[in-house]
């Protein structure tokens, strides 16, 4: 569970990153692809090239759906329940690929803003890309 202090290193991080959001997404899924490439599975129709104008798509997706979680960080489940259908219902992802994902993100925002990341910061963080997964994989049965 979100503590109060959570919530509030979250938003800081996501205030701080701004705009740079949906660039941090496809570069995230970038690093997944490359880091652990069994990901690239979930993709074979996405060119997964760097640079791939999907990539960037899709980054933007992913990156909107944190923003939203972010936003509604008291009722994620409710605010990401449709994601959540989608993920259950017709992605079916492995949900140990969401660590996965998770990790990469944590990476470029350390790449980007070294000095957000304390470890209070990070842990914080950390345990929002679990809630945020628990979400999306919570209806798997
Ligand atoms: Zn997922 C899709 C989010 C994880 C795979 N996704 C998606 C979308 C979104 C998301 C927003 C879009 C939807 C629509 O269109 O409606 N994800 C997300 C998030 C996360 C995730 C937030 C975490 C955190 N996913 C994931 C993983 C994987 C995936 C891990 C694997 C690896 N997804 C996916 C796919 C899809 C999606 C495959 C579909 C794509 C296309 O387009 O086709």
């Amino acid at each position: 569970v979100l503590s109060g202090n959570d919530k509030s290193n979250v938003k800081g991080v996501f205030g701080k990153i701004g705009p740079h959001c949906e660039d941090y997404g496809a570069e995230t899924l970038e690093r997944m692809f490359t880091v652990h490439p069994q990901t690239k599975t979930y993709f074979p129709h996405f060119d997964l090239h760097r640079g791939s104008a999907q990539i960037k798509a899709h980054g933007k997706k992913v990156a909107g759906a944190l923003l939203e979680a972010v936003n509604h960080i008291d009722d994620i489940a409710g605010a990401l329940s449709k994601l959540s259908d989608l993920h259950a219902q017709k992605l079916r992802v492995d949900p140990v690929n969401f660590k996965l994902l998770g990790q990469c993100f944590l990476v470029v925002v350390a790449v980007h803003h070294p000095s957000l990341l304390t470890p209070e910061v990070h842990a914080s963080l950390d345990k929002f890309l679990c809630t945020v997964s628990t979400v999306l994989t919570d209806k798997y049965r």
